[in-house]
């Protein structure tokens, strides 16, 4: 009886973390890592998240790495009084003691670079790390998503150059 309910504990912690699809390191969360299906052609996807810094101390997204892409950059993106958005590399995300930082279409987001000819199709999974200055190293998975009308066209990647 008594393994019977450690098995089924285990079984029901197991299966709220991942439907959670959070991660921890430290005072550090990373909410809901996830990216947009990309067309055949592009070159480039963006990711996107929300981290959460729970202690008195600034920490900053240093880098993400991925095995399987060549090249992963953070960027801003904004938008000029013309209407013109553009994008510019960040060495790193700042994110302040206390806060949530989101990562979304429009604004702060990954860049996965180089992607010619391997586009991310929906259910697909990115195992990436993401390297913190104070917090350090963790391992995360960003979910391939189907782009929703609400997100579609908010952010044009398809003319971004590989090389900037
Ligand atoms: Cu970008």
């Amino acid at each position: 009886m008594k393994h019977l309910l450690q098995a089924a504990v285990a079984v029901f912690l197991t299966t709220s973390a991942a439907m959670a699809h959070d991660y921890k390191v430290g005072p550090i969360t990373v909410m809901h890592p996830k990216a947009f299906e990309t067309a055949k052609t592009a070159k480039v996807g963006g990711g996107y998240m929300t981290l959460e810094n729970t202690s008195d101390t600034a920490d900053t997204l240093l880098e993400v790495r991925v095995a399987k892409i060549p090249r992963v950059e953070l960027h801003l993106t904004e938008t000029d009084e013309n209407g013109v958005a553009r994008m510019t590399k960040q060495d790193g995300i700042p994110i302040p003691a206390g806060e949530t930082v989101t990562l979304k279409p429009g604004g702060l987001h990954v860049m996965f670079m180089g992607l010619d000819g391997n586009p991310f199709k929906v259910g697909d999974k990115v195992d990436a790390t993401l390297v913190f200055e104070t917090a350090g190293e963790l391992d995360i998975t960003f979910d391939i998503e189907a782009r929703s009308a609400k997100d579609h066209g908010t952010m044009n990647h398809s003319d971004h150059k590989d090389a900037d």
